[in-house]
């Protein structure tokens, strides 16, 4: 026997040895948890009334909450002192982000009249001018920091609607807010634009347990709905790292992708119906509960993915399955990238429906992750396995589904395609192995600078990205690869002590081209936000992005919804 071979039995038999425990949904349900163990876990603690409270929101970042970067003392809020202070043609330089942009001078600025109408609708309490604004103004990676002197929090779509028909009227600029865990910056001023947050309106309106439909407020935070569904015996179709935080609204606006889209699809198949008011203040019901209805245009498409462009999401309506009794997770190892895609192959054709997640990771996300976050552990042997992938299967019929996944985890470790692998034999297990792959964001935040890119491409030509941009910024930066294989969607990730335009440089405009000459998509699931307004032709022809300018000057003629995000500022008159 080669040395080889009997690395390759070894491993077979550390496989078998640790025998599948299917993890029954009763184990959850007596752990008061969902089926992952929370976001407890991955580090994103929902607090759910942060913004309300002033508690500070960790964010991901157990140390460093969001207002640790607070400026000293805000300016004070008196009469008209915004306008002194504010010069109405200031440029913000985006370094690294967006290039230079200029505010708007048609955008009105906020003075001591619109507070005092603001506070008319809302009462004292929810008009916000202290030292919450520091959160609200920054994003999750603190890339984005925005210099909003107010936010609102509605509690009703009527508030809503007063809120943006005023500042429509008046010509206020505006910035919808769900949890601020986007990527791109799309959830955080640019300027000064008035921060109108959704964390309020978080009431589940009603729940059909014989179809699965449920009704809520666009301010219910993911993981809340994750665990009331499941006390209900549904599961909802999307999850991901940030459901601590992240809102469904938000969620509908950036058409979040997650860790189980490969199971259950996007949200323009699960998002049944949608409430939105219009930058005017005009209410769209399009509240639907039905599962087919085709009369006329399907406009609730139009704003799933839209990013707070097109009108603020006040209530949403979705397609929720059964939650099914037999959950099993594997940690795999790989030893090569072409090994991961026949993986994939291999678990569609033999898993079948029972697939729900095929996620993976190379080894330096790996080192990332367990030399940035506390109590975590590599739960295979330490020999050098180049990628880590995580499956699972979610199913009806335990010792049926158990079965079939060993049977093909014993094929693939046969015919070479896994080097070594772990079964989860129980909650604990379970929530560690995820926790390994949804820590990398996380920790990559905790390692320093990092530049993101959230890209689509084909399976087979993704990792080719990661080898190219490692050779070309050599050793001084950590090139990260990681995501939804499942799905082609990579997240190249590279680490640096710090932001620095010369990196910059090197990684942009390849990544795009490069994108863009292999038919990918510049953006898979985080959306555009400010950071891609600029890129988007990099993925869609000039005739499609002039529609979209089109249908954005339709809906919202003053443009003061989330201005200078999502469309190419050469479309649209900022200045
Ligand atoms: P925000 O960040 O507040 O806003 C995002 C955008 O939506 C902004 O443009 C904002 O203006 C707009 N918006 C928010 N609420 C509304 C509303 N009610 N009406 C209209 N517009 C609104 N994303 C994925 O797709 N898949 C992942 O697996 C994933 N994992 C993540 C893991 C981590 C650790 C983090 C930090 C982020 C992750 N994200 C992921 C990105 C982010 O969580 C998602 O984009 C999420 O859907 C944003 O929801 P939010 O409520 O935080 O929205
Ligand atoms: C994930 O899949 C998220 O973990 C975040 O989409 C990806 O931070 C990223 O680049
Ligand atoms: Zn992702």
């Amino acid at each position: 026997m080669t040395t080889a071979m009997v690395e390759k039995y070894k491993a077979f038999h550390r496989l078998l040895n640790k025998t599948s425990r299917t993890l029954v949904d009763r184990r959850f349900r007596q752990q008061g948890q969902c089926a992952r163990g929370g976001s407890a876990a991955s580090g994103l603690d929902h607090r759910p009334d942060a913004v309300v409270e002033q508690r500070v929101s960790y964010l991901g970042c157990p140390k460093r909450g969001l207002w640790t970067s607070a400026r000293a003392s805000l300016p004070s809020l008196v009469d008209g002192g915004f306008a002194r202070d504010y010069p109405m043609n200031r440029c913000r330089s985006f370094g690294s982000v967006a290039g230079e942009i200029q505010r708007s001078s048609k955008f009105a600025t906020l003075n001591s009249d619109d507070v005092a109408h603001f506070k008319e609708i809302l009462g004292e309490r929810n008009v916000v001018q202290d030292e919450r604004l520091e959160a609200a103004n920054s994003d999750w990676m603190h890339k984005y920091v925005g210099s909003s002197r107010i936010l609102l929090l509605p509690k009703s779509t009527d508030e809503v609607s007063r809120i943006l028909k005023y500042c429509n009227s008046r010509c206020l600029a505006v910035v919808p807010q769900g949890g601020n865990t986007g990527l791109v910056g799309g959830s955080v001023p640019v300027f000064d634009e008035v921060i109108i947050n959704m964390a309020l309106m978080k009431q589940v309106i009603s729940f059909d347990k014989i179809s699965g439909i449920l009704v809520c407020e666009a301010g219910c935070i993911l993981e809340d709905l994750i665990s009331f569904l499941d006390n209900q015996g549904f599961v909802m179709p999307l999850d991901l790292g940030a459901k601590g935080s992240c809102q469904i609204g938000g969620n509908v606006a950036t058409n979040a992708g997650g860790l189980r889209l490969i199971r259950y699809g996007s949200l323009h198949g699960n998002v049944l119906g949608l409430e939105v008011v219009l930058a005017n203040g005009d209410v769209l019901d399009m509240l639907g509960t039905l599962r087919k209805d085709n009369t006329g245009y399907d406009l609730k498409h139009l704003f799933i993915g839209s990013e707070g462009s097109l009108g603020i999401i006040t209530k949403v309506s979705i397609l929720t399955p059964p939650k099914l009794s037999s959950v099993n997770i594997a940690f795999l190892a790989c030893q090569d990238y072409l090994s991961c895609q026949k993986l994939l192959l291999e678990a569609k054709r033999s898993l079948g429906e029972i697939l729900s997640a095929f996620e993976f990771m190379d080894s330096v996300a790996m080192d990332v992750v367990l030399n940035n976050l506390d109590g975590v552990r590599n739960p295979l042997a330490p020999t050098a396995h180049n990628f880590y992938v995580l499956i699972e299967t979610t199913g009806t019929e335990e010792s049926y589904d158990k079965e079939k996944l060993e049977k093909f985890l014993v094929g693939s470790m046969e015919s070479g395609l896994i080097s070594d692998g772990v079964l989860a034999q129980d909650i604990n297990q379970a929530s560690a192995f995820w926790r390994l792959r949804e820590g990398v964001p996380e920790s990559l935040q905790r390692a320093g600078a990092v530049y993101k890119y959230d890209l689509s491409l084909p399976v087979e030509k993704m990792y080719d990205l990661v080898v190219e941009m490692r050779a070309r910024l050599g050793e001084s930066v950590k090139v990260v690869g990681y995501g939804h294989l499942g799905d082609g969607n990579l997240h190249l990730n590279i680490s640096a002590p710090k932001y620095d335009d010369a990196i910059l440089a090197q990684i942009e405009p390849f990544v795009y081209e490069w994108t863009s000459n292999h038919r990918g998509s510049i953006s898979a699931e985080h959306g555009v936000g400010l950071m891609k307004a600029n890129k988007i032709f990099y993925s869609k022809s000039p005739e499609a992005v002039q529609l979209m300018a089109s249908i954005k000057k339709l809906v919202d003629p003053k443009t003061i919804l989330n201005p200078y995000k999502v469309l190419p500022h050469s479309l649209m008159s900022y200045s």
